[in-house]
């Protein structure tokens, strides 16, 4: 068993620091901000030989179907806007993502009505569920690229996904297969401690137990 979510329970709070009015607004409860990018993740960052790489549909679809880079690059653009919030307690103000609209690209595939829940497969070895009902908002989207640039390798190239309105774990970094499911199925994080909606206004962070207290485990990340 992981003990993240019991080591995060045990953290110290962290000040919020001077910020202003709108500032505490857009801040989730427990949450600090920061203008840095943290790193995080399990294992280590990926390499790809990216004629090699695809991204694979299955599940309740009609046809299991795979995306080259190259196909996914040449699908209509979005760039969004967002406040992205981890569970470590850190949140980031106005990130701007340019990648495909997840509603836009459901589109092109042949999904069963009966696919209720998402799983998505990410490198090495992460996956993370999310109600389909949630992907389907005006901010969530398979990300190439953040703030104007291709993605770093450190924070998901070539493919993440964003879903602003969930912590972050549920934003997986190195996506390489979407699952759709009929049943909901809990993934790495939400096997090992953590709340399965994970929304940070509700400070959905842990399964079970009540709050956790505040801590600064984020603020000994790497960072760029
Ligand atoms: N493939 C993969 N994606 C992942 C993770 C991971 O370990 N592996 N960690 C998640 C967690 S816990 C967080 S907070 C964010 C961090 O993204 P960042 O490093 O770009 O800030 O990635 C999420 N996506
Ligand atoms: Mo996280």
């Amino acid at each position: 068993m992981h003990n993240k979510a019991e080591r995060l329970k045990k953290m110290k709070p962290m000040p919020l620091g001077n910020l202003s009015d709108e500032q505490r607004d857009k801040l989730p409860p427990g949450q600090a901000l920061t203008e840095k990018f943290p790193i995080l993740h399990e294992g280590d960052v990926p390499e790809y030989d990216m004629q090699e790489w695809t991204l694979r549909i299955f599940g309740e679809v009609e046809e299991t179907v795979t995306f080259s880079y190259e196909e996914l690059l040449s699908l209509p653009t979005v760039t969004v806007d967002c406040d992205i919030h981890c569970v470590t307690r850190w949140s980031k103000f106005d990130t701007t993502w340019e990648g495909i609209l997840f509603r836009d690209f459901l589109k092109l595939l042949k999904v069963k009505p009966e696919a209720k829940y998402v799983m998505f497969h990410a490198d090495p070895d992460y996956d993370t569920n999310v109600p389909m009902e949630d992907l389907l908002r005006d901010d969530v989207m398979l990300a190439y690229k953040f703030n104007g640039e291709p993605l770093t390798k450190k924070h998901g190239w070539p493919l993440r996904t964003v879903v602003p309105h969930r912590y972050f774990w549920k934003s997986a970094k190195w996506l390489r297969g979407i699952e759709f499911m009929k049943e909901d199925r809990p993934g790495f994080w939400e096997k090992n401690g953590f709340h399965n909606e994970a929304d940070p206004f509700k400070e959905q962070r842990f399964s079970g137990e009540a709050l956790p207290i505040p801590e600064d485990e984020w603020t000994r990340k790497e960072y760029d």
